[in-house]
């Protein structure tokens, strides 16, 4: 898959701390990546009503790591998707009469400018679901050959090839280690989030989707002795990362939304294709909402990136609102907050824009030691904050000002912040 073109990153004096991130399975601040390298999965878009805020937020929140991690020195490798097909999708384009290639590829576009604006740096490898197929299709007839996936019958069959495939979660005794959930919640989010805890014919309410049999008017590849279909959705994101990354990898992230059951079930899909391993460390972000809700697709309270820059809004100053809030966090989109992200950005831009100004030093510790710190960037636009006011108060005695600071400053919010200023 096509991705974007790649922002250009300011080399820095010196170099970062290493960047310890939150294990939302234990809660624990862990070093993202020993070593030299550093592997990051970040799973994508599913191509209808993109990029909202939502999106655009978690993506800058990972761009933030993979550039923590670049100015560590690390040589890092990033992977993503993009889930081109399912049941969301197909249904998206049923209801509007368009065809569902059609309506993925004009959302990828879309999409793919979105990140340019913001200046996210692209995957390294960046695989679609309908691309994935013939992999998929090897993993999941490796899964059944081991015993670890099984057929089950539709009402509707005649005959074999036409029945759909799960995975058998007593094949993983570390099932439920990512989300770490009571059996209640887990059924419940199954149901929610695209699971079928009722189907009948299932082993275990749980068990997921990992190739869906070809049903009329739905689009279908060859399966091999599967027969063919389509893959089921956690499947695909373990087989791209796989292939994509090589396992174990470091990070896999995402929203919190994905936990459970999506990164819960590609994890030990994983783990079942590679003898235990799958991502090191879950990262998770918060949901940004609208007037009180999750911005979601399917509730359509939406705030789009390419909304805002068709109004004018300049994209580094909607970088700039999801940055003042931490990943971690859910938070709120309100004209406040693009508006105070728009004086934020003038402000940096006014101070930045003389010869000689404050020592630029601390104030580049203090964003690096803020991202190394959970990729705190409300505590690194404090710091940056705080020197453009000093620049900006005429407090500073001339020959205290440095000749070149104002250059380092804007080197560090573009490098570290991923902000052109
Ligand atoms: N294609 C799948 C992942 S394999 C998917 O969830 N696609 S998505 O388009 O629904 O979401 C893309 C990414 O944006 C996911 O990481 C999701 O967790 C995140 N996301 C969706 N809505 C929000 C929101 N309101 N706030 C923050 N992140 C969000
Ligand atoms: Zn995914």
């Amino acid at each position: 898959m096509l991705t974007w073109p790649a922002p250009q990153i300011p080399q820095l004096p010196g170099e970062g701390r290493p960047i310890r991130v939150r294990d939302s399975s234990t809660g624990d601040l862990v070093t993202a990546a020993e070593g030299p390298d550093a592997r990051l999965y970040v799973c994508g878009i599913t191509p209808y009503d993109a990029t909202h805020l939502g999106h655009a937020a978690t993506y800058v929140a990972f761009d933030l790591l993979l550039r923590g991690w670049i100015d560590e020195g690390k040589t890092v490798r990033y992977a993503s998707n993009v889930t081109d097909v399912d049941d969301p999708l197909l249904e998206r384009a049923r209801a509007t009469g368009v065809d569902w290639q059609d309506l993925a590829a004009d959302q990828i576009a879309l999409y793919r400018e979105d990140m340019t604006a913001l200046g996210v740096i692209p995957p390294d490898v960046y695989t679609g679901a309908v691309e994935s197929v013939p992999d998929v299709v090897r993993a999941v007839q490796a899964l059944v050959d081991a015993g670890a996936a099984y057929r089950v019958g539709r009402p509707d069959s005649t005959g074999a090839g036409e029945d759909d495939v799960y995975a058998d979660l007593s094949a993983d005794p570390s099932f439920g280690a990512v989300a770490r959930l009571d059996a209640a919640t887990m059924r419940a989010f199954f149901g929610e989030r695209g699971g079928d805890p009722d189907r009948a014919g299932k082993r275990h309410e749980l068990d997921p989707l990992l190739w869906r049999a070809a049903r009329d008017g739905e689009p279908a590849w060859d399966g091999g002795d599967l027969g063919p279909g389509r893959p089921g959705w956690h499947i695909e994101c373990a087989v791209i990362a796989r292939d994509g990354l090589g396992l174990p990898f470091d990070v896999q992230g995402g929203g919190n939304d994905l936990r459970f059951p999506h990164h819960e079930m590609s994890t030990s899909h994983a783990r079942l294709l590679d003898d235990g391993h799958g991502a090191r460390t879950h990262v998770h972000t918060g949901m940004v909402g609208l007037d009180g809700e999750k911005m979601s697709k399917s509730l359509g309270n939406l705030v789009l990136v390419s909304r805002l820059r068709a109004q004018g809004v300049d994209a580094m100053a909607v970088r700039l609102a999801i940055l003042a809030h931490h990943y971690a966090g859910d938070w709120e989109w309100t004209d406040t907050v693009i508006a105070d992200a728009v004086a934020r950005l003038e402000h940096w831009r006014d101070a930045v824009s003389g010869n000689g100004g404050p020592a630029a030093d601390d104030t580049l510790a203090e964003i690096r030691a803020a991202l190394a710190d959970d990729l705190d960037a409300p505590r690194a636009l404090r710091a940056v904050d705080a020197w453009a006011d000093l620049s900006s108060s005429g407090r500073v005695p001339d020959d205290e000002l440095v000749e070149g600071a104002p250059g380092v400053i804007a080197r560090a919010v573009n490098a570290l912040l991923g902000v052109r200023i």
